[in-house]
């Protein structure tokens, strides 16, 4: 296959609702998409990086910079490219996870178009539908929390992820353990606390929490694995993991004990399937995490989550969890669950009028 161009295309969407972490509130969710033609067909690529460097070190205008001046022109100079060799040509570049993993998922998409394969079964899935979970933001209030969670769990979600922070963690998860009982709940601190705080996070102990998402810093892998051994809530890795090879030396050292598989954050969907490989090897338990996708990335996270090591529910949700409408045919839950597209490759794409609706701009790379 070979690569014509790749459209980048910058969208905003509106978020139903504010969304609140401990790294700021997002009223909107600016994307970049790429539409990678080839001499077969056309795929869709989804680029997870947010509009500011907050989460993570990437954000939207640079991953499209790294995308159109060094990782397009790479993948645009190889007379032959499929999914799996896109990892090894971008190889040379050092970092910029997210956006090498929105080129790796267009061409993949665009190679099992064409070869009219599903990417679920590409992957490995081996289920038809996965469990839903839920990331709930910080509130202004704690019965404004509780009415927020009591409506995900009308919907059907089987697992609520509370958004922490200081003076935001043991009253919510309190509120909620009294008012729900024994719900599926986890926590996620986006990097909040500080082995410091070790004494208040056993606080949470008693709620007998699924686990535990980034307390600490990226980097301070060592730091979590001292909190692993002062806690007995399960620690989990999210913003640490970039690599299976972090992954790797994160289990080594008993940093976490169950793992946050984000495609993006770890630079594609095949290193994301060797996170979840070595997790199987080790008996370490998986789920999938989101990054507000659009209903793109959203079928490509669920054939993700469909593999046998994700036996935790993910940050799975309906499309209506965050936009009034997606730019695909939403994904709605079906009794907590979504089905896994089964069509070829992502099985699901932009219907053309909604995405010229949220488009801000577009511009054309190619040799
Ligand atoms: O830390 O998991 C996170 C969203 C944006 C950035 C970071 C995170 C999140 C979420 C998941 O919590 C949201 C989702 O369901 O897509
Ligand atoms: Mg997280």
């Amino acid at each position: 296959m070979k690569i014509t161009g790749v459209e980048l295309r910058h969208i905003a969407m509106p978020l139903v609702a504010p969304f609140r972490t401990s790294f700021g509130t997002a009223t909107s969710r600016e994307a970049l998409l790429l539409r990678v033609v080839t001499d077969e067909s056309e795929g869709w690529g989804e680029c997870v990086a947010m509009a500011q460097p907050l989460y993570s070190s990437e954000y939207v205008d640079g991953a499209a910079d790294a995308l159109r001046r060094f990782l397009i022109p790479m993948i645009l100079n190889q007379p032959e490219v499929d999914g799996p060799g896109v990892a090894e040509a971008l190889a040379p570049v050092q970092g910029h996870r997210m956006a090498k993993a929105a080129l790796e998922m267009g061409v993949l998409d665009a190679e099992l178009r064409a070869a009219g394969r599903p990417f679920a079964r590409e992957l490995g899935a081996t289920r038809d539908r996965v469990p839903c979970g839920v990331s709930v933001g910080i509130m202004d209030s704690i019965p404004a929390l509780l009415d927020a969670v009591d409506d995900y769990l009308g919907q059907g979600y089987q697992r609520i992820k509370l958004k922490i922070e200081p003076g935001w963690d043991i009253m919510p998860v309190q509120a909620v353990r009294e008012r729900f009982g024994d719900v599926l709940l986890q926590v996620d601190a986006n990097t909040a606390y500080t082995l410091a705080d070790a004494r208040h996070l056993a606080k949470l102990d008693p709620f007998d929490l699924l686990l535990i998402e980034q307390p600490f810093d990226e980097l301070d892998i060592v730091g979590h694995a001292d909190l692993a051994r002062l806690i007995s809530t399960p620690v989990c890795l999210d913003e640490s993991i970039t690599s299976a090879q972090t992954a790797a030396a994160a289990l080594r050292l008993g940093a976490c004990s169950i793992i946050n598989i984000k495609p993006g954050r770890v630079g594609g969907y095949l290193e994301a399937r060797k996170i979840h490989d070595l997790c199987v090897a080790n008996g370490v338990p998986v789920w999938c995490g989101g990054m507000l996708e659009t209903g793109l990335g959203r079928a490509a996270n669920i054939a993700l989550a469909a593999l046998p090591g994700f036996v935790l529910p993910g940050d799975i949700s309906g499309s209506n969890r965050f936009y009034s409408t997606d730019i695909t045919a939403p994904f709605i839950l079906d009794d907590g669950y979504l089905r896994v597209p089964t069509g070829h490759g992502l099985g699901v794409e932009p219907i053309a009028d909604e995405l010229n609706a949220v488009t801000v701009a577009t511009e054309w790379v190619s040799a």
